[in-house]
């Protein structure tokens, strides 16, 4: 038989439905994360916690844990616990990084920041209790799943964090505003630990829970650091180019606090031709893995049309 009156055995991304799969999986992660993390005393705090934790937002970093773990061909509900983690960490950065220590913003998520709401010491304290209990709920509530493997995660989130991560992206952050002379290796120095160490620790940790192989673990790897760096190429550009309805905070912000940006770097048009060069990238990483991987691609696809 000729090629051409086979079916085609693969569907292509375009084909696949991923609105409905965003819809669907941020559903189950609502209900997961709302569960989570019920009211204890004292009660302000465990009300400040939930008030950024159950604001809303993509919730992107658990659906990028639970679909990699499915990938692999683990069960997604054995993901769960880490994917919450990975948004309450997520969480405590956007609380931290409102506040006006840091980039001092007022919303988040369409809503008022944290420490307008709850003022800045419970805000601070809200961070603090999102993150040491992300930590707890995975020790606590991953079953089924080797103890070596769940350690495994807990450095995995710890490193994404700390120095290495998070905290160290958030200080060269801070160390480069009202700089005009930010080189394009530093701007990505910065954004490989503050946008693209948790967002690799999502596909990292569901990997690891699914028992991934060190092939696996490279690939989807370097998925994750192309998505990570795309992402926050298109979180610059959006900063100009959206409003700041359609962004739920202050647009605008890198001009008014003088950050380097990806589009003052390059211009808008070359940001956004890297950003797809980026997930083109991550998408052929994943050829290998057929249509299983389809949801991943194209969540990567998502990122460079995003439009909040
Ligand atoms: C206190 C230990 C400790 C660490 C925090 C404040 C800080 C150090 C780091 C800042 C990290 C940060 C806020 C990075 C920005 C990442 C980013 C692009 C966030 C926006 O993510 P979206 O668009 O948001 O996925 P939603 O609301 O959809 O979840």
């Amino acid at each position: 038989m000729i090629q051409t009156e086979l079916k085609p055995l693969l569907t292509s991304i375009s084909d696949f439905d991923l609105k409905t799969y965003l819809t669907t999986e941020k559903e189950l992660v609502e209900k997961a994360l709302d569960e989570s993390l019920p009211l204890g005393k004292p009660e302000k705090i465990y009300e400040a916690m939930r008030y950024s934790l159950l604001a809303g937002g993509k919730r992107l970093r658990p659906i990028l844990c639970l679909a990699t773990a499915q990938l692999l061909g683990e069960k997604k509900i054995i993901a769960m616990p880490t994917a919450c983690a990975l948004e309450m960490i997520h969480t405590m950065s956007l609380i931290h990084d409102d506040l006006p220590a840091m980039d001092n913003d007022d919303y988040r998520r369409g809503r008022l920041t944290n420490h307008k709401v709850y003022g800045e010491d419970i805000a601070i304290l809200a961070g603090d209790g999102l993150l040491a209990y992300a930590f707890e709920y995975v020790a606590e509530n991953t079953k089924n799943i080797s103890a070596e493997r769940i350690v495994k995660v807990l450095a995995i989130l710890g490193k994404a964090v700390g120095a290495e991560g998070l905290v160290g992206g958030q200080v060269m952050d801070l160390d480069c505003e009202g700089k005009s002379d930010v080189t394009a290796e530093t701007l990505t120095f910065i954004h490989r630990r503050k946008t693209g160490a948790l967002l690799e620790a999502c596909v990292s940790c569901g990997a690891v829970l699914a028992g991934a192989s060190s092939d696996d673990l490279t690939r989807l790897s370097i998925y994750a650091q192309n998505i990570g760096l795309a992402f926050q190429i298109i979180d610059d550009i959006l900063d100009v180019t959206a409003t700041s309805e359609e962004l739920g905070k202050t647009a605008g912000k890198d001009i008014s606090a003088q950050k380097a940006t990806y589009p003052k770097l390059w211009g808008i048009e070359t940001s956004q031709a890297k950003a797809e060069e980026l997930v083109k990238d991550a998408i052929e990483q994943l050829v290998v893995y057929g249509e299983k991987a389809l949801p991943l691609q194209a969540i990567a696809q998502y990122i460079v049309q995003r439009k909040n």
